[in-house]
């Protein structure tokens, strides 16, 4: 495998809105994260992801970008997003922004002259098709819920959108669309950016022709996977993204992938592949049902190491996985992946060990390393998220009775991810002056960044010995590109692999509340991480206490 200069990197997810409001109107800005930069470097962060900040009417807050080229002023101006980048480029941190070209905002110009002159130029930028009484051009359910078809206003179309009606898919087939996303990629990256992270790109190649999929509930629409698994040819499209684009730049792109075949990885992640890296999305889709969140099977700690190893074993040394505990899109990863009542630092540090010393590269996602936990919804009411407010509605036509749809929903909305991030334990947990987009997490007071800096035992410190860890001279090497070899695999609720390169490091967790006992096959050389403050052995057997995780030389 071809060394990269990103190899060895640590990032770390902003979701603008929710990290730091500097001038007091509730929502997060660029001057904010500009302000907690030192936080960042202090953590050991040297990769930034920051969730779309362009112009935006924030129907799918910034997913849905009415112009490429602007800053939202809700999160700052050109000069701010400049700053940034220079700011961050001496800490050693380097900007990525989000590329969300499968579609763009009905409220872009793109659009509007489309709608102006469905016939002309614009009109070939989208996916338009003549409007009929009583019947869809295709039956294939939106991301967000509802047909994906809408009228295009004042004319006697309709457009393609595969995630919300504010969000209308670019086409892709035209050669015109690809220029204009190169152009714009390239602009960005002219200005000092280190890459991007990639939105929903699976979704830019369609089925053509369009035709209807056998109905998979009773609103006689399909999901579009069904179109998807037909779709063939997306790699011509993001070979040539690669090719005008990164390439020339040597830039970092870390895709938005689902659902690649195992004889795909390599054109996605290997050597010149279309990507640098994709998120494993293995853990976070465990379970999911076609008919909705309510249908959603539960994930187990042995179903968690499973589906790790399985992304592991698909991915081997061809390239480099990005491993996340969480995004922006769903639950808290400590609330989602540690059995109910569990949730304590013993076992958010497990986790966090588990997954960040995984072959790939870890991604933070912002208040992680506080350990920030999911929301208790007391109504939907206080549910701003599109997704969630349609699953919910799903929940309901299913029978459930409100209270049980509330909590099948609440446990994967992604506004459990998008609260303020928890600074201190003053008022709105720091985030603002004013008051917050989005109310709090109750428990800031006992979660914030404040305590935890101060706190050598705390989750944050935890992570930052992680991130030492893993930048350590001595075991860097192994860490980044040793092998990564599952062993005890069928122990019950015990996680362990070994990662060999120079050294050979074992990390091991107790996957649950009761003690359980290992017999090493060698005496240790070390002790490099343990969230205990000893090892309770007698010999080579380790007796590992509730959620005890350790990673050992060996
Ligand atoms: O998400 C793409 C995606 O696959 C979604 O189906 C995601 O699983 C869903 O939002 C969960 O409810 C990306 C972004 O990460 C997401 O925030 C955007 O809403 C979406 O694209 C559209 O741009
Ligand atoms: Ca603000």
């Amino acid at each position: 495998m071809e060394r990269k200069w990103w190899h060895d990197k640590v990032a770390y997810q902003i979701y603008p809105k929710s990290f730091y409001d500097s001038n007091g109107d509730g929502i997060g800005d660029i001057p904010g994260i500009i302000s907690k930069l030192d936080y960042l470097a202090d953590l050991g962060i040297d990769i930034l992801w920051l969730s779309p900040c362009y112009r935006s009417p924030l129907a799918d807050q910034g997913y849905d970008i009415s112009d490429y080229y602007d800053i939202d002023p809700r999160f700052g101006t050109m000069e701010d997003m400049e700053r940034l980048i220079a700011e961050a480029k001496k800490r050693g941190i380097c900007i990525l922004m989000d590329l969300v070209v499968n579609h763009c905002s009905d409220e872009h110009e793109w659009f509007k002259r489309a709608c102006e002159d469905p016939d002309g130029k614009y009109g070939k930028y989208f996916y338009l098709r003549d409007k009929k009484e009583g019947e869809l051009p295709t039956n294939w359910r939106s991301y967000f819920g509802g047909p994906v078809w809408d009228d295009l206003p004042d004319t006697d179309k309709q457009y393609l959108h595969v995630f919300h009606k504010k969000q209308p898919d670019l086409n892709w087939e035209n050669p015109e669309v690809r220029e204009e996303v190169y152009k714009n990629i390239n602009w960005w990256l002219d200005k000092g950016l280190g890459g991007f992270r990639i939105d929903a790109i699976i979704n830019i190649k369609k089925a053509l022709p369009m035709h209807d999929y056998e109905p998979d509930r009773e609103d006689g629409l399909c999901s579009i996977h069904a179109m998807l698994q037909e779709a063939e040819g997306i790699g011509a499209f993001l070979g040539e993204m690669r090719d005008r684009t990164f390439k020339k730049y040597d830039a970092f792109s870390v895709g938005e992938v689902f659902n690649e075949k195992p004889e795909e990885v390599p054109d996605f992640i290997g050597d010149n592949g279309y990507f640098s890296s994709m998120f494993d999305f293995n853990e976070a889709i465990f379970g999911r049902s076609g008919k909705g969140w309510y249908d959603a099977a539960p994930i187990t700690p042995d179903d968690y190491k499973k589906c790790c190893f399985a992304a592991q074993a698909k991915v081997k040394n061809v390239g480099f996985l990005s491993n996340i505990i969480e995004n922006h899109d769903g639950s808290r990863g400590v609330s989602y992946y540690i059995p109910e009542g569990d949730c304590c630092d013993e076992s958010k540090k497990m986790l966090a060990a588990l997954n960040f010393l995984l072959r790939g590269l870890p991604f933070i996602y912002q208040g992680q390393e506080l350990g920030m936990e999911n929301v208790p919804f007391a109504s939907i009411d206080e549910v701003d998220d599109i997704s969630t407010l349609d699953e919910y509605k799903v929940a309901l036509e299913a029978g459930l009775p409100p209270e049980e749809a509330l909590k099948a929903v609440s446990k994967f909305s992604r506004d459990n991810a998008r609260t303020p991030m928890q600074w201190t334990d003053g008022a709105n947990a720091g985030f603002t002056t004013g008051t917050p987009w989005l109310k709090a997490n109750p428990n800031y007071p006992s979660i914030n960044a404040a305590a935890q800096v101060q706190d050598a035992d705390s989750v944050y410190s935890f992570y930052k010995k992680l991130i030492a860890l893993r930048k350590d001279p001595v075991y860097k090497e192994t860490i980044v590109y040793g092998a990564l070899e599952p062993v005890w695999e069928e122990r019950h609720n015990l996680m362990a692999y070994y990662r060999k390169g120079e050294r050979t490091l074992l990390v091991v967790g107790n996957y649950q509340r009761e003690p359980q006992e290992i017999a090493l096959p060698a005496m240790y050389k070390s002790v490099l991480l343990n969230n205990y403050k000893d090892i309770a052995q007698d010999k080579g057997t380790i007796r590992l206490q509730g959620y005890q995780v350790l990673v050992l030389e060996m």
